[in-house]
């Protein structure tokens, strides 16, 4: 090189000091896809939560109010929204420091929002809430989270959600869908009359025309809702394959159906649900899972994509090996109870040391639009650390590190990956 040409800042080596202020610049300025979450558009109306009193009233904690606070599960489902909000404020926001990962992300994101987390009363915030726009609340969440597009979650046998789609409610391109499945796959027999009432010929026993008729309301719904993939939630004790209705689905209609549309599976595995009822929707637990049913499903069915995200903190490293045996599964998110930062740092760890950068770490699963702010915030701050020490350590190996290398990684993790994996299918 003659000396003339500019010298390209971004490919210089540089200095293992300038390495965790570079990843950390290089994850603001970079956004993000949300590759699952609860969120809906404006269009959708009620289904889309946000303010404080949603945020207050997540189950994460209420699970927690309850281990403080001696209302009982009972007393507190008589109680109104905004009590129930008010409750929880008291108990773990006035009457003792927000010191846990869900109570610090309330505060965190209405800091963001420039709101006044220490005042002893709601009332300020709410009325802070009350006069913006779910448009202008939506853009700010987005903006302030660094994040560009989200998947949903949508359940085609929800009635709420039927209706917006039978109401043609407005697209958002920043709002992809996701077709959920659950009630079929888990809860077949209690939603043969829901299939039917839409007009397909189904029966408990999954025989006749049902796998034909299962095809084609699958068919039905992507063709409305033009998913990213299709998605399940799956109990720790999932088996395949099993002689059990979920497997005569999964291999009837379900897998069939998700070549044909070229759409990844995700499978979210390790819950059981419902171990304290009286929780309602905090009342789910995790469990170890025999991942050979993931290994079945990968090996039987080559020509499929899975996204996998497992439950149980015990799980992760198999998930890291079973990653490595089949290029066909993609490990994604430090899901619902591992979202803390110790263990987003732990398995973020584990599978750059195993996989490179061929994963997708985390979602937000946010279900109250104001959540995205405080989740996407402690994910920057748990991957910076390791990814910052993942490349020192390679450039104390003889590797030197430049923006370009971190820039093309922190965009593969948080957006390629996803995008090529499951890219968005063209109308
Ligand atoms: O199945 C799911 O999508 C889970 O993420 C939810 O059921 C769960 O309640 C949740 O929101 C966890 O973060
Ligand atoms: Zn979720």
């Amino acid at each position: 090189m003659s000396g003339s040409e500019p010298v390209d800042a971004d490919r210089v080596a540089m200095r293992s000091s300038e390495i965790p202020s570079e990843v950390d610049a290089i994850l603001q300025s970079t956004a993000f896809v949300d590759i699952h979450t609860h969120l809906f558009p404006a269009s959708f109306g009620r289904l889309g939560l946000s303010g404080i009193d949603e945020l207050l009233t997540y189950h994460y904690l209420e699970a927690e109010l309850f281990r403080v606070s001696d209302v009982t599960p009972e007393q507190y489902w008589q109680l109104a929204p905004a009590a129930r909000a008010e409750a929880i404020w008291q108990a773990l926001f006035v009457a003792r420091a927000p010191i846990s990962e869900a109570a610090r992300g309330v505060v965190a994101s209405l800091d963001a929002l420039g709101l006044d987390a220490s005042s002893a009363s709601l009332t300020p915030i709410r009325e802070a809430y009350a006069a913006r726009s779910v448009e202008a609340r939506i853009d700010a969440a987005l903006r302030l989270a660094g994040v560009s597009e989200v998947v949903m979650t949508n359940d085609p046998l929800d009635p709420d959600e039927v209706a917006c789609w039978d109401a043609h409610a407005a697209p958002d391109r920043r709002f992809h869908a996701a077709l959920r499945i659950d009630r079929v796959l888990n809860d077949w027999v209690a939603h043969v009359p829901a299939l039917s009432a839409q007009g397909y010929r189904v029966d408990a026993a999954a025989g006749g025309t049902s796998l034909a008729e299962v095809r084609r309301f699958l068919d039905a719904w992507i063709a409305r809702m033009r998913p990213r993939y299709m998605a399940v939630s799956l109990p720790d004790t999932f088996t395949y394959p099993a002689s059990d209705v979920r497997t005569v689905l999964l291999d009837g209609a379900i897998l069939p159906a998700c070549a044909d549309h070229r759409l990844p599976l995700s499978l979210m595995i390790g819950v059981r649900r419902q171990v304290n009822p009286a929780l309602r929707l905090a009342g789910d637990a995790s469990g170890r899972a025999d991942l050979r049913a993931l290994e079945a499903l990968c090996a039987r069915w080559p020509q499929n994509r899975f996204l996998v995200s497992v439950l149980s903190r015990e799980n992760q490293h198999e998930l890291c090996v079973y990653a490595r045996k089949f290029a066909n599964l993609l490990p994604f998110g430090c899901w619902w109870f591992l979202n803390n930062g110790s263990l987003v740092e732990e398995i973020t760890r584990m599978r750059l040391e195993m996989l490179g950068t061929s994963f997708i770490p985390q979602h937000s699963d946010a279900r109250v639009l104001e959540q995205l702010i405080y989740k996407w915030r402690n994910t920057r701050r748990s991957v910076g650390r390791v990814l910052a020490d993942s490349f020192r350590t390679m450039a104390d190996d003889g590797r030197p590190v430049t923006r370009a290398d971190i820039r093309a990684d922190v965009e593969r993790l948080f957006r390629g990956n996803f995008e090529r994996f499951a890219p968005a299918v063209q109308p």
